[in-house]
Formats: structure tokens, sequence, C-alpha cells
């Protein structure tokens, strides 16, 4: 049941709207259905808070990253629409911290890479250019011929086209998958790829969180990880979210190098989308074990004003930079 643990008094429904509709003594699947509809009416205007995003943000770009999505160029060729995007992947630094900085591989000036977003069933082209000063790919999760599969290198200089039909509808990811992948990964090429369902969602506050790690010193061991590319970010600039309000958090695990990490979140639970591949949850839980390359759609809505951790239970992770704050605010 979609946040039945996190829905406000005002989308309780009573014993009484329940005998209405006829639906008192139907069992769960009914009442699960009441709750989302409760939920999606409750929902149907959905506000941001405001957040102060810097002019210019750098090779990361935290704040901006959170609520942004690329919906890429609309295009009309022999009666079918095409979106299209283009990629660029080039070379960056990026300070993690006053004392570290760090060569990285950046797509459009970016790490992590843009999060791009269609419909399933679009039509999707992506121009790929390579200026990184080495051969690279773009491999996408999803269903395509092995030509468009994105394994073949991309020599520096050159460019390619990626063209697919997008299915099936989930969160799913683009990286590199030039040898060795777990180099090129770290390095920066990845990023998030949503498709959307054929039938909206309900509204919600939609943030993207996407897990990494840096191995600034080769030994194969990451020394700092982040979300969305800046270790610790969030701790010192808490993710402004409204109480009662349903979040919608799209998260993937790119952590090389590590098998596996957990996502946690403090003073609630939320329910569980595995690889946003389905329309009602599977389960609900406040911690969520994700290996390398999986993601979820997690859907959750706070009850009392505060701040709230989030962070992989893998503390010596956390503690090295892959921690933030939810600040839950009234609207
Ligand atoms: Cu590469």
């Amino acid at each position: 049941m979609p946040n039945n643990l996190a829905l406000g008094k005002e989308q309780l429904w009573s014993r009484r709207q329940l005998l209405k509709l006829g639906l008192c003594g139907t069992g769960l699947a009914g009442a699960a259905a009441l709750w989302q509809m409760a939920n999606v009416k409750s929902q149907s205007i959905v506000k941001v808070p405001p957040t102060e995003i810097a002019a210019s943000e750098g090779v990361t770009q935290p704040m901006k990253m959170l609520r942004n999505f690329d919906y890429g160029t609309l295009k009309h060729e022999n009666g079918r629409t095409i979106r299209e995007f283009s990629l660029t992947a080039g070379t960056s630094v990026i300070q993690l911290n006053s004392a570290v900085s760090y060569n990285i591989w950046d797509l459009n000036g970016h790490i992590p890479g843009p999060t791009l977003r269609v419909k399933q069933g679009e039509r999707v082209r992506i121009l790929f250019l390579n200026k990184a000063g080495h051969s690279h790919s773009l491999h996408f999760h999803g269903i395509h011929s092995s030509d468009m599969d994105g394994i073949r290198p991309v020599s520096n200089g050159s460019a390619t086209i990626y063209e697919f039909d997008a299915e099936p509808y989930g969160v799913h990811l683009y990286h590199c998958h030039i040898e060795p992948v777990t180099r090129h990964i770290a390095k920066g090429l990845y990023g998030m790829f949503i498709i959307d369902p054929p039938n909206p969602r309900p509204p919600a506050d939609e943030i993207v969180l996407v897990m990494a790690g840096y191995d600034v010193n080769d030994d194969s061991r990451n020394e700092y990880y982040a979300f969305n590319g800046l270790p610790h970010h969030y701790m010192d600039n808490p993710i402004r979210i409204y109480k009662d309000q349903l979040i919608r958090l799209y998260v993937l695990n790119i952590i090389e190098y590590d098998p596996a990490v957990t996502f946690h979140l403090h003073a609630n639970f939320f329910d569980v989308y595995r690889t946003g591949m389905t329309m009602t949850p599977s389960e609900k839980t406040d911690v969520i074990t994700m290996g390398v390359a999986e993601r979820h759609i997690l859907e959750f809505a706070f009850r009392y004003p505060g701040k709230y951790m989030f962070h992989p239970h893998q503390d010596a992770i956390a503690e090295n930079g892959c921690m933030g704050v939810f600040e839950v605010i009234n609207s």
C-alpha cells in the first residue's frame, strides 16, 4: 500500500466514505486502490521548495541536478517522433574537498551526466561526441539491437549515433563500456536514464540521487563517495522538501569497487518500485540493498518537520561522503 504510513489526516478515508463506495470488506486490493486514489487526489499540485542553485556550480551541480531532467529535443521524421539527445564526453577536474582534486571524464561538462528522460515507446536518438582524449562509448540499459548496445569504442575526436525505441519503462542508466569498465565508470562516464510509463505516475516532488565513488589513488578502492557528484554536499546543504507531500526518489547505485551498498532513510519508511518497473510497490522498508547499477524508485512523505539523514548503512561509505539530509518544512 503506497504511503499509508505517511499520509496526513486529511488523506485518511473514513469508514463512511468506504461504505459509500461499496468497498468495505473488499479486502486489501480494494483498500490499496483507494489509498492510491486518495494519494493522487491530494497530490494534484506539486510544490517544490525554493532551492538555492549557484549560477555556476562547476563540474558538479548537486543542487540543480536534484530536480533537473533532460527531455532532449523533439524531432519529427517520416511520421515518427524522435527524442534526440546530445552527449559530449570531455575532461574536467573535480574539487572533492579543499585539499583534493581529481581528474575525471565528464558528460556535457558535468559529473554525473545529465538525467535523460523519455516515455516508453518513443524513438530515442543519442548523438555521442567523444572529446575526452581516449576511446569511450555509451551503453544504455534497456531493450535494443546489438549494434546499438554501445560496447564498440568511439575513438577520441569522433562521434556516433545510438538509436532505439525506449523500452521497458523504469529507472535505467547509461555508462561507458570500454575496458577497464570499472575505471571508465568510476572516472565519471555515467548517468540516469528514466523511461516513463505510458500512463504517468501520480504527481510527486521528483528527486534524483546518484551514488558514486572516487578512487583517487588508483588502488581500486574508493577514498571518497558522493550523492550527485560532490562528497558531503547535502550534509552542508540539506534538500528541502515539504511535509506530507509525496516524494519520489529515483536512486541509482553506480559505486564501482564496492560490491553493494544500501540506501537508508531516517525516521520513515519508503515504498519500493524495483527498477522503477512496476506501478504498485513491492515492499515497504527503510533500508534497501543495491548492487552496482541497481536502481529503484522509492516513495515516501514525511509526517513531521525537521532534518532527516539518508545514507548507505555501510557507514564508512557514508562517512566518506555518501551522506545527506532532507529538511522537511511546512508548506
Ligand atoms: Cu570510457
